[in-house]
């Protein structure tokens, strides 16, 4: 049976209190192996190394020396990149060609795009006159924040946990990682390669275990945590904010999102169902910018639907080897126990179910994994669940609409502000729709394009802070001002 443990200090460690919890497959409801939770024992040792790596080798090396073994890691991913499509495709049972294009080399990529975003960074500087009528210069340092602690959740691990990795290691912080609970084998995967690319013990940490009273919680108020990093539900994140106020703790907050996509009848049909197809299916829905609400100008919204019905039931859920196989079962039977509660919900408030709203028939060996079906509906009003409550499954609520005004207003309308789409061809149009969308990324004709040097995050509900690029180095990073008086 697998064993997954900590990695502390460089070492991969078992729970001292021997606590132990399942990790399953998706796919069947199989037994992975054994995951060792850590307690408040391990958080404390996690700390304290991350603590000691700093005052030693790591927080002593030059930019271009910690770009070098950035650079590594990214290799290193890659030279093991079948290690960890296996181990990414067994705790999440996405479909293989997804893996393998886009979680894997985009958790190579994570690090080796923030070791040359730190390579390049411009520092500030201002002379000033003094009130003696001398010189003074001024120039920003920008140094570590200290001990980073990177929550995490289980819909894209690898690339979500390199995505905060990448850029706290590159700016010459220690971390300390609480993979989800769901997911926890890459994060434990990539300590064999820090270890392997020479990375100072202690630099990189991983405990297991959940939330409240478990290692998230003892993670988040530990006071030896200077930042914390987390992406995840929105709810979750009000707890950690709750957490990280008593300590004081810098907070960046990747949450929640019930993102709309906005369809007018200009557009090119293709670029829409293309967007669509991906945004509202791909990933099995489990993707936080993902489109829940579809609104489509009156004139061309039965075409619409009719091609998203289409779309829907081509979908073919399937094992991640099997190549045919458009998608792969949500993560868990409690996630989908939600989903299957709202796919219930929408009829009992009168939904039109265009397709979709129950379990695929699955071949004897699968039946025990966590399937739903693509599921479309029309029909509701704006107020109700299904429509205003973030569901994380494989499904969308399509709503018509007459003026570039209601489609606004009906986008805005809910309480998250994560991402948008805009379909259509009048490129006036579209700037001034993306310009009045309360979200933090807007695409236009497409979906999901993530050039890593632009800010990403939500506004309203849907996080706090921007990461990416240059703000990714505003939130890893302390800056001190020096202001050197020259003498005569
Ligand atoms: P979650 O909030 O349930 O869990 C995320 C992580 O937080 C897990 O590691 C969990 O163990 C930990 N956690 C839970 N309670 C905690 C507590 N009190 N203290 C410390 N840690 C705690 O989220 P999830 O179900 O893993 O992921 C799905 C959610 O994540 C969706 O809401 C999705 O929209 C969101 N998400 C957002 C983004 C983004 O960039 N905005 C990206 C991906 C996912
Ligand atoms: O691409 C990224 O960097 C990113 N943060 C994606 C988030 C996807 C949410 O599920």
């Amino acid at each position: 049976m697998k064993q997954i443990l900590n990695f502390i200090n460089g070492a991969y460690v078992a729970g001292q209190a021997g606590k132990t919890f399942k990790n399953i497959n998706p796919v069947d409801g199989s037994l992975i192996g054994m995951v060792s939770e850590a307690g408040q024992p391990e958080i404390d040792a996690a700390v304290a190394a991350a603590r000691a790596a700093l005052e030693g080798p790591w927080g002593k090396m030059s930019i271009a020396q910690r770009v070098d073994l950035l650079y590594g890691v990214a290799n290193g991913i890659t030279r093991r990149f079948d290690d960890f499509l296996e181990a990414e495709i067994a705790d999440t049972g996405k479909p293989h060609h997804l893996a393998s294009h886009l979680d894997i080399p985009r958790g190579a990529a994570n690090f080796k795009i923030f070791a040359d975003v730190v390579k390049n960074v411009p520092n500030e500087f201002f002379e000033m006159t003094t009130p003696d009528n001398k010189t003074a210069l001024n120039y920003a340092l920008r140094r570590p924040k200290g001990v980073v602690a990177v929550i995490c959740p289980w819909n894209l691990p690898l690339l979500l946990m390199t995505w905060k990795v990448g850029p706290a290691l590159a700016c010459g912080n220690a971390v300390v990682v609480k993979p989800s609970e769901e997911t926890p084998s890459t994060a434990a995967l990539l300590g064999e390669v820090m270890n392997e690319v020479g990375i100072p013990a202690g630099v990189y940490n991983v405990v297991h275990g959940f939330g409240p009273g478990s290692a998230g919680e003892f993670l988040t108020t530990h006071p030896g945590v200077n930042a914390i990093t987390f992406t995840g539900e929105t709810r979750t994140g009000s707890a950690i904010l709750r957490a990280a106020a008593d300590g004081i703790k810098a907070t960046s907050m990747e949450l929640g999102g019930k993102n709309p996509a906005i369809v007018f009848a200009d557009a090119d049909m293709d670029a829409v169902m293309v967007g669509l197809k991906r945004s509202v299916f791909e990933n099995t829905g489990q993707v936080c910018l993902g489109t829940e609400r579809v609104y489509v100008e009156r004139k061309i919204f039965d075409k619409v639907v009719q091609r998203l019905k289409e779309v829907a039931e081509t979908l073919k859920p399937g094992h991640p080897n099997d190549h045919d196989a458009d998608f792969g079962p949500l993560i868990s039977q409690e996630h989908r126990e939600k989903v299957m509660s709202y796919y219930q919900q929408a009829k009992e408030q009168g939904a039109t179910v265009v397709t979709g709203g129950g379990v695929p028939k699955m071949p004897k060996e699968l039946e025990g994994g966590s399937w739903v079906e693509p599921t479309v509906w029309t029909g509701l009003p704006e107020t109700s669940s299904i429509v205003q409550q973030e569901i994380f499954g494989p499904c969308c609520h399509v709503t018509p609409f007459d003026t570039e005004d209601e489609a606004v207003r009906m986008a805005n309308a809910t309480p998250y502000g994560l991402a948008a789409s805009v379909y259509s061809s009048d490129i006036n149009r579209a700037h001034r729709v993306a310009a009045r969308l309360e979200v933090g990324l807007c695409w236009v004709n497409s979906w999901f394009l993530r050039d890593l040097r632009t800010p990403f995050g939500g506004s309203k509900m849907s996080g706090i802070g921007r990461e990416g690029g240059v703000h990714s180095l505003e939130f890893y990073t302390e800056l001190r001002n020096v202001c050197v008086k020259l003498l005569d």
